[in-house]
């Protein structure tokens, strides 16, 4: 808890610019967040009526520990209120996505453009037979295409499986032979720091068992398939969506059917597909989107996640769509061409909301302050951070160089589980580096220990949510017993697995995970899932993979590693474990360091314990081991 300790010293306030509290969504925080709690019902409900539905609900929530339904009974397509809402409001020729790429080539799409690609694709993936209820994986770039297919699924009701195309061929696999997709929609490749990655080939080996997988929808973005190679399941993405009538009028779904599952990762080596359900999920995104990024008409917002996370899902494609603004999608790296690119995106297109993440700019910051300083950040008024504790080192760099003091700054917490945004400071009220702050309109935080006590002020205790909330995961795909673990680790509670402190002013401050997740450039990993892939090489016995920290990444992996008989310890070796992993996982999931050892430190029930591991490696405390076998 050492560097906990150090961050918990930090307690300057950085209060907003006047213009920005005079115009923004969200004036007074204070009374918005107590009327919320006061009735929480009523406080989603008017947000709900901003939107429009099909039928209205009977009840705001049917709560039935640890189930909940929200909205019961409405009738409504996150689709309608993203695209068709604008269209009809007079928003047709407005721009809806801007799709940049490292080269500076852009595509920009209308929401009367976007509508028709929707609806196209929709038709077209129903006349290849999917239909409601169906589940498609979508291993796309992080372009305009990856939205399209989202929002076709969306629209007929087809429960979309996106997956990172980061992920190789093994994780790949994992995740569509869990959903049981019926389709693939993919590209040929993605292009990153100037070259093609192959995607199509990837998804071919990973269904090569995968009986159940009719169809591969592909994107052919060079052209460069004849059509002879269209086989019998192969089908043109473009081609589908040209032959394909514009009419699509969008499926009436119910507000708890299910929209999409992602996958995420828990404690075992197999990810948990997060299920997230239509009308809580629209409502509480649209709402976030609104007040946290203070999104306003004309506003140009970027998100640099990538639609592969559920950063992407949520505030790429669904939060901003529903609130109709305009947003950029970049398929690239940070620092390719040049480690400035972003900032001359935000230049070029005047961006007022930005949206990154901790290890990019703790990456970006190691460039130098002359790089921003070159460009106009000046429209920036809002600049958002996610996906891992920003240190305070990093959030002053944000706040100095590219928000030269004139934008707010918003450390969101949230996660795959949440859907949306459960703890920051809304625009308004003053920050403070290194703490996300306060809970969002609706939600209940606390900061307790194993039993449920509450801890003490500035007390590191494990971080729970004590009320459902309408964009909360509804279940594990098919294991509702791992999602019924969130609410019983600690009864009467959602457990997040983060550990946290909460100070006296109320301001939350998350130091990182409790379990067995790393949490590298911000993207969770489990060490378990990590392991296994080494595994995979022959010439392994056995592996335990920890976290250790890193400037950049937050964490680093380094991996101890058992080799089977008859196997030598070489620098050869290691190469040839992490090209294992990459070809498993994908190269985020590689370790940065590997140990050969002989031996592992394990339980009696002979769980490895990753805890010894870390402590020595860090020269640490080792704590207790009474349960360590020898
Ligand atoms: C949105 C997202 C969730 C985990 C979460 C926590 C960490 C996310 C954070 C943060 C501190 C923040 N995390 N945002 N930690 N401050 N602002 O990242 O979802 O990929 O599911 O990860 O990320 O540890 O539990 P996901």
């Amino acid at each position: 808890m050492e560097k906990a300790d150090l961050l918990l010293k930090v307690d300057e306030k950085y209060y907003p610019p006047k213009e920005i509290v005079e115009n923004a969504w969200v004036k007074d925080y204070e009374s918005l967040y107590k009327k919320s709690i006061e009735n929480r019902e009523a406080f989603y409900e008017e947000i709900a009526n901003e939107l429009e539905w099909f039928q209205k609900w009977d009840k705001v929530l049917e709560w039935n520990y640890p189930y909940a339904k929200w909205f019961v009974n409405a009738k409504t397509n996150i689709t309608y209120n993203c695209i068709d809402r604008h269209v009809k409001n007079g928003k047709r020729n407005k721009v809806a996505f801007i799709s940049v790429d490292e080269e500076g080539n852009e595509r920009k799409v209308t929401y009367g453009e976007l509508l028709d690609l929707v609806s196209r694709l929709a038709n077209g993936l129903k006349s290849l037979g999917i239909k409601k209820g169906d589940r498609v994986s979508i291993y796309m770039p992080n372009t305009v295409e990856a939205a399209i297919a989202m929002l076709a699924c969306a629209r007929i009701g087809a429960i979309h499986s996106v997956v990172f195309a980061g992920f190789s061929e093994g994780a790949l696999k994992i995740r569509i032979d869990d959903a049981k997709a019926k389709a693939v929609i993919t590209a040929t490749y993605t292009k990153r720091r100037g070259k093609k990655i192959p995607l199509f080939p990837t998804v071919k080996e990973a269904i090569r068992d995968l009986d159940f997988v009719e169809k591969i929808i592909l994107w052919d973005r060079d052209n460069e398939l004849s059509d002879e190679y269209e086989e019998h399941n192969v089908v043109d993405f473009y081609k589908l969506i040209k032959n394909s009538s514009k009419d699509c009028p969008p499926e009436i779904q119910d507000a708890e059917d299910p929209l999409f599952i992602l996958y995420t990762s828990g404690t075992t080596g197999k990810p948990k597909g997060v299920l997230h359900t239509t009308g809580g999920y629209m409502v509480n995104t649209y709402m976030t989107s609104k007040y946290v990024f203070d999104l306003k008409e004309n506003d140009i917002y970027w998100c640099t996640a990538d639609v592969g996370w559920i950063t992407g899902h949520s505030y790429i494609v669904y939060g901003p769509l529903a609130n109709g603004v305009t947003s950029i999608m970049m398929e690239g790296v940070p620092v390719y061409p040049h480690p400035g690119i972003w900032w001359e995106y935000v230049e070029k297109y005047g961006v007022n909301v930005f949206y990154t993440a901790p290890t990019a700019i703790r990456m970006l910051m190691r460039f130098g302050d002359d790089i921003p300083a070159k460009y106009d950040l000046s429209t920036l008024k809002v600049l958002g951070s996610v996906g891992e504790p920003i240190n305070p080192e990093a959030w002053l760099w944000y706040y100095k160089n590219i928000g030269r003091g004139k934008a707010v700054i918003v450390d969101t917490w949230w996660q795959t589980e949440t859907g949306a945004h459960m703890i920051t400071t809304v625009p308004s009220y003053p920050a403070k580096p290194g703490k996300a702050g306060k809970p969002m309109f609706g939600i209940e935080v606390a900061v307790v220990d194993k039993q449920g006590n509450p801890m003490p002020p500035n007390q590191v205790g494990h971080l729970v949510i004590k009320n459902p909330w309408p964009s909360m995961l509804r279940t594990c795909w098919g294991e509702p017993e791992r999602y019924e673990k969130y609410w019983n680790e600690i009864p009467g509670y959602y457990s997040a697995g983060d550990l946290a402190a909460i100070d006296e002013e109320g301001y939350v401050m998350v130091v990182g995970r409790a379990d067995d997740v790393l949490s590298v450039a911000g993207h969770r990993i489990g060490t378990a899932e990590v392991e296994s892939a080494i595994v995979e090489n022959h010439a392994v016995a056995e592996a335990a993979v920890i976290g250790k920290p890193n400037e950049i990444k937050g964490e680093s992996i380094k991996a101890f590693v058992i080799l089977k008989e008859g196997y030598e310890p070489s620098e050869e070796l290691k190469e040839r474990i992490k090209d294992t992993v990459r070809d498993v996982l994908g190269p985020i999931a590689v370790p940065d360091e590997i140990e050969f050892v002989d031996k592992l430190p394990k339980t009696r029930s002979g769980k490895i314990m990753r805890r010894l591991l870390k402590a020595r490696e860090l020269g640490l405390e080792i704590g207790d081991t009474s349960t360590l076998e020898e």
